[in-house]
C-alpha cells in the first residue's frame, strides 16, 4: 500500500512564488509516489476577515491553481475542506486535546495578531492550528508537504496525536514533515528578514504567480540585494542566497552550476537572468490556469470530496468512539 500525504493551502490573497517552491511543486514530484490528498482549505480563511463573494471566487481559484500547477485529479485527491464537515468536528476534539500554553506558543499567530493587535484578533486565528491538525490526522497521514513557516503547526499535531493516543488508545497516525531543503523559505524580494507572504503589504516583495513578465522583471529588479559584489549561497547575505535559491529551483540547477553560471557577473546581469528563468518557469502554468472551466473544476471537487470524506467519516467516528462521545 502507498503511504499517505496530506496538504494544502489557503484561498486567501494571490498565490506567490513561494507557496508555489515551497509546497506546490513538492506536491507534484510526491503524486506518483504517495497516496496523495490536497485540500482548500477555506475553513483557515476565516481566521482572518475576508470578503465572502471573493472567498468563493478564490476557492474555485486556487482549485485551478492545483491543476495549473499539474496535480494530476487521476491521481491526487482534490476537494474543498468545508465539504467535508468532519473536519470541524475533529478540530473539537483536537481543542479539548490540547493545552492552552501550547497554542500560545505559536509563532504565526503572535505574526499574525501583531497587526490588528492579539485583543482583536479572531480565538479562530488563535485555535487555527487544532483545526491544520484536524485536516491531516483525518486521513492518517504519513507525510505533510510544507514550507519551513508550518513546521511548528506540524510538530504540534504530532504531539496531539500522541496524547489522544496515550488517553485514549491508538488512533491517529504520527505524521512526518516533508521540509525540502531548498525552497520551504522563500523571502520577501524587500526585506529578506521577512517571508514571502500573501497578506504582506509591500507587494513589491512577493511574486505572485498571476504576474506578468513586465512585473515579474520589474519587482526583481527592485529586489533589495546585500552589500558585496559577490553572487552566492552565503547564509550571511539573505538577499542574494534567496535570489540564487529561486535561481536554482526554477533552472534545476546544481548550487554549483549557479555560482559557476554567475561568477564575474554583476547583480544587474544576475537580476536580468534571474527574471528571464522565472518568466519562463510560470510559462506554462500561467498558460494552463484558464484551461479548467467552472463545471469541470466543481466535478473534480465533488469528486473529491466523495472520497476525502470516506476516510474521514470513519476516523472521526473511531475518535468519538474512543471519547465515548458515540
Ligand atoms: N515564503 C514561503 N516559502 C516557502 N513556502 C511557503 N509557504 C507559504 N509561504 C512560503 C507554504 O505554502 C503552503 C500554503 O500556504 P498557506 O496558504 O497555508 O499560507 P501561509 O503558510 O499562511 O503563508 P502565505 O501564503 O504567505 O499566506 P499569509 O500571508 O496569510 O501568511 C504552506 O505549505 C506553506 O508552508
Amino acid at each position: 500500500m502507498k503511504k499517505r500525504i496530506f496538504s494544502g493551502a489557503q484561498p486567501t490573497g494571490r498565490l506567490h512564488l513561494g507557496n508555489y517552491l515551497g509546497a506546490l511543486k513538492n506536491w507534484v514530484a510526491l503524486q506518483d509516489e504517495y497516496d496523495s490528498i490536497f485540500c482548500i482549505v477555506n475553513l483557515h480563511a476565516l481566521t482572518l476577515p475576508q470578503n465572502p463573494k471573493t472567498l468563493r471566487q478564490k476557492t474555485l481559484d486556487l482549485a485551478r491553481i492545483y491543476l495549473a500547477a499539474s496535480i494530476d485529479p487521476e491521481k491526487a485527491t482534490i476537494f474543498i475542506q468545508a465539504d467535508v464537515p468532519e473536519h470541524a468536528e475533529l478540530t473539537w476534539i483536537l481543542l479539548c486535546t490540547a493545552r492552552m500554553g501550547e497554542l500560545e506558543r505559536m509563532t504565526q499567530f503572535k505574526d499574525k495578531s501583531q497587526k490588528g493587535g492579539r485583543e482583536r484578533s479572531s480565538v479562530g486565528l488563535f485555535t487555527y492550528p487544532a483545526l491544520m491538525a484536524a485536516d491531516i490526522l483525518l486521513y492518517h497521514t504519513d507525510l505533510v508537504p510544507v514550507g519551513q513557516d508550518q513546521k511548528q503547526h506540524l510538530e504540534l499535531t504530532r504531539d496531539l496525536a500522541e496524547r489522544f493516543n496515550r488517553d485514549f488508545g491508538e488512533t491517529f497516525v504520527i505524521p512526518e514533515p516533508y521540509i525540502p531543503k531548498s525552497g520551504a523559505n522563500i523571502r520577501s524580494l524587500q526585506d529578506p528578514a521577512k517571508k514571502m507572504s500573501k497578506s504582506d503589504e509591500n507587494e513589491a516583495g512577493a511574486i505572485f504567480l498571476d504576474d506578468d513578465a513586465d512585473t515579474i522583471s520589474k519587482k526583481i529588479k527592485r529586489a533589495v540585494t546585500d552589500s558585496g559584489t559577490e553572487i552566492n549561497f552565503d547564509e550571511t547575505r539573505p538577499a542574494i542566497h534567496n535570489l540564487l535559491t529561486i535561481y536554482q529551483l526554477v533552472t534545476g540547477k546544481t548550487e554549483q552550476e549557479c555560482v559557476e553560471n554567475f561568477a564575474g557577473k554583476g547583480y544587474g546581469q544576475f537580476k536580468g537572468e534571474l527574471a528571464e528563468a522565472v518568466v519562463e518557469y510560470l510559462r506554462p502554468f500561467q498558460e494552463r490556469i484558464s484551461a479548467y472551466d467552472d463545471a469541470e473544476l466543481n466535478r473534480i471537487l465533488r469528486t473529491g470530496a466523495e472520497k476525502a470524506r470516506s476516510i474521514a467519516s470513519v476516523t472521526l467516528a473511531d475518535a468519538y468512539q474512543k471519547t465515548g462521545i458515540r
